[in-house]
């Protein structure tokens, strides 16, 4: 499966096409739209979601609920348009009264952006740029989370820290498994503490009277997944460099960890490695998930955890020094209205594109073209792992 977006954050609306994906999925739009209600969420966010209220729209690869096999036409409108439709105009000349963005903000795409692309006004490269983008990703994501739950794997995420605000957990890598949607989802942090939510949720009200922003930390979780996903052979058949690369596509991931992550660096081999063990109808297990659920770039089955870095989103209320464009005259950057803080809406993007990882590598190793075929394959390869244990 591949996906693709157009659509600029104030633009008419966000658009995104999914090839590849095997006939007779079911998906659910009451799904699909709870997912971009998720990723709208969190506490922290600025005004433009009290004017967003997104769903999906689909245009084209799909019948009664089902895909047809054919590309998948996904669009999620942006209610702001009306308030931008002569500055974002995709034809005619600009309004007399255009106001060029000419002040790049420090850690925004706006300065490279404009040098790389000749352009004087960083609007051009902002529009793109911006995270808005990643409510087309949730749409075209969301249909690998439903091929994903229809062979029994599940992904989900929370928000572990923001700033310096985090929860307190001993043993993590046992705990991530554990935590349920509704522990998470009823947090305004999408954080399963309460206690930790508070903290986070003050640390935003901080930030945001400093003028500041803030970023955080959050874990994806992946469960229920056959071992043997992925590969070994080649450098692009490992899952550990595609989840990576799927996660760092996302605006302002910084760092990715596996498992232990960097702890396991620090840790002699015996303290890293998880022990196999034969656990009667269950087969091959480990009895600890340092790994994260991936050894040599494949699923081990056991659960995939990967803990994720975002840092501060760049408009700040309180600028930063940077230089304008036309008169070369040192200035303090552009701020405009936005987020303090967007790490709950990231974990939710990040599901998606782990789950659209994952949900490919299903497809490599089992190449079906239609969901019966898969489903038993996907059946008939448990089968012969379990005499493989036996
Ligand atoms: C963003 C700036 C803000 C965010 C936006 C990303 O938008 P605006 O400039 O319209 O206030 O709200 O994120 C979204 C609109 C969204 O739906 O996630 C930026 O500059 O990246």
């Amino acid at each position: 499966m591949e996906y693709l977006t157009a659509g600029e954050s104030h633009g008419p609306e966000l658009t995104a096409i999914v090839t590849g994906v095997p006939a007779g999925l079911v998906i659910s739009e009451e799904q699909m739209n709870s997912d971009l209600a998720r990723r709208q969420g969190g506490y922290g966010r600025g005004g433009r979601q009290t004017i967003e209220r997104d769903k999906v729209r689909v245009t084209g690869g799909l019948r009664f609920g089902r895909t047809l096999g054919g590309p998948i036409g996904l669009s999620v409108r942006n209610r702001d348009w009306v308030n931008w439709s002569d500055r974002m105009a995709p034809f005619g000349p600009p309004p007399a009264d255009l106001k060029r963005e000419v002040t790049p903000r420090p850690g925004h795409a706006d300065l490279v952006g404009a040098l790389r692309t000749n352009t004087d006004d960083c609007r051009n490269i902002l529009e793109r740029a911006s995270a808005r983008e990643t409510a087309a990703r949730v749409a075209a994501t969301g249909i690998a989370r439903e091929l994903l739950a229809e062979l029994g794997v599940e992904v989900f995420s929370y928000v572990v820290s923001v700033g310096d605000a985090a929860m307190d957990e001993d043993d993590p890598l046992t705990a991530a498994t554990t935590y349920t949607p509704l522990d998470i989802e009823l947090s305004e942090m999408r954080c399963p503490s309460a206690r930790a939510t508070d903290a986070m949720k003050a640390a935003i009200d901080k930030a945001r009277a400093a003028g500041e922003s803030l970023g955080g930390t959050f874990r994806v979780v992946a469960r229920g997944l056959v071992p043997g996903l992925g590969g070994y052979a080649s450098a692009s058949d490992r899952l550990t460099s595609r989840i990576g690369a799927a996660l760092f596509g996302i605006p302002a991931i910084k760092g990715v960890e596996f498992g232990l992550g960097f702890e396991a660096a620090r840790r002699p081999g015996s303290q890293v490695h998880d022990p196999i063990v034969l656990e009667g109808s269950d087969g091959f297990q480990r009895s600890s998930n340092n790994a994260g659920g991936l050894e040599g770039g494949m699923t081990n089955g056991m659960p995939l955890i990967v803990t994720v870095a975002m840092k501060p989103i760049p408009t700040l209320m309180k600028p930063l020094d940077t230089v304008n464009l036309d008169t070369l005259e040192v200035e303090q950057a552009s701020k405009e209205r936005s987020d303090v803080c967007a790490v709950p809406a990231a974990a939710v993007v990040a599901e998606g594109e782990v789950a659209f990882t994952l949900a490919n590598a299903y497809l490599e190793a089992f190449g079906c073209t239609n969901m019966t075929d898969l489903k038993a394959a996907v059946k008939s390869y448990k089968q012969r792992l379990r005499t493989m244990s036996r």
